[in-house]
């Protein structure tokens, strides 16, 4: 309504405005328009058709982008197989005897591997085992070696012990019998005096110093240098 009802007003303004301003223009294009009102502009034209693609070259590709940021974590997996059973763990908190079945078990079993000792490399008599490791030495080397094994060397008190020693051995073998303290009086190594001997015919004799003692064969004692190797017979408890 505004824009009908001030029409006349504006086109008589824009009029005395061109033939004010420029008046040698004015006077030709005012001739012309005196001859009737100009039209309004018409409306803008419809949107062409877009365009064909250039002609130019395509450039070349451009690097990479950056990695874009992680995406979000995926849901869980399904359970693995369950592995095998660990090793026992160490009980570090033990601190009281075993139970008396595993004490009992335990003492039963130390009992049988001892019975299977004896069975294939001893002898036992009364309450002393006999064993030889089978190696030939000189009499230092028997007592050490004894000792090592928390023994003694081979002492008959009786028959029946030589006969062990002598059955154990099968060979000559030192006896744990000296007189190195006193020359012509032989003890055993805690230095007692013998209570049992089975000297060989003309034995001891001394020949060349002879302050050791060997178990002949036939179970028979002879006198022999210390130096000498023979087998070693250790006793234990039995
Ligand atoms: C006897 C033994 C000796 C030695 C020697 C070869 O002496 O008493 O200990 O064995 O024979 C003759
Ligand atoms: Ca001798």
């Amino acid at each position: 309504m505004f824009l009908f009802s001030s029409l006349p007003l504006l086109l008589l303004s824009v009029m005395t405005a061109c033939c004010s301003e420029n008046c040698e223009e004015v006077q030709k294009t005012c001739h012309m328009i005196t001859c009737g009102s100009p039209g309004i502009n018409g409306l803008p034209g419809a949107k062409g058709e877009k365009g064909e693609p250039g002609q130019g070259l395509r450039g070349l590709q451009g690097p990479p982008g950056k990695l874009g940021p992680a995406g979000n974590p995926g849901p869980p997996g399904v359970p693995g197989v369950m592995g095998p059973k660990g090793d026992p763990g160490e009980n570090s908190h033990y601190d009281g005897d075993l139970p008396a079945s595993e004490t009992e078990a335990l003492r039963s079993e130390l009992d049988r591997i001892k019975q299977w000792l004896i069975f294939s490399l001893g002898k036992k008599v009364g309450k002393k085992l006999f064993f030889t490791s089978g190696e030939k030495m000189p009499f230092e080397r028997v007592k050490a070696v004894c000792a090592q094994y928390r023994g003694s060397v081979a002492t008959p008190r009786n028959a029946e012990e030589n006969t062990a020693i002598q059955n154990v051995a099968k060979d000559e073998a030192f006896l744990g019998i000296t007189d190195e303290e006193t020359e012509g009086q032989f003890v055993d190594l805690t230095g007692r005096h013998l209570t049992y001997s089975n000297w060989s015919n003309d034995e001891p004799n001394n020949a060349g110093n002879e302050d050791c003692v060997m178990l002949l064969s036939d179970g028979k004692w002879n006198d022999i240098s210390c130096s000498v190797s023979h087998l070693a017979v250790c006793e234990f408890p039995a």
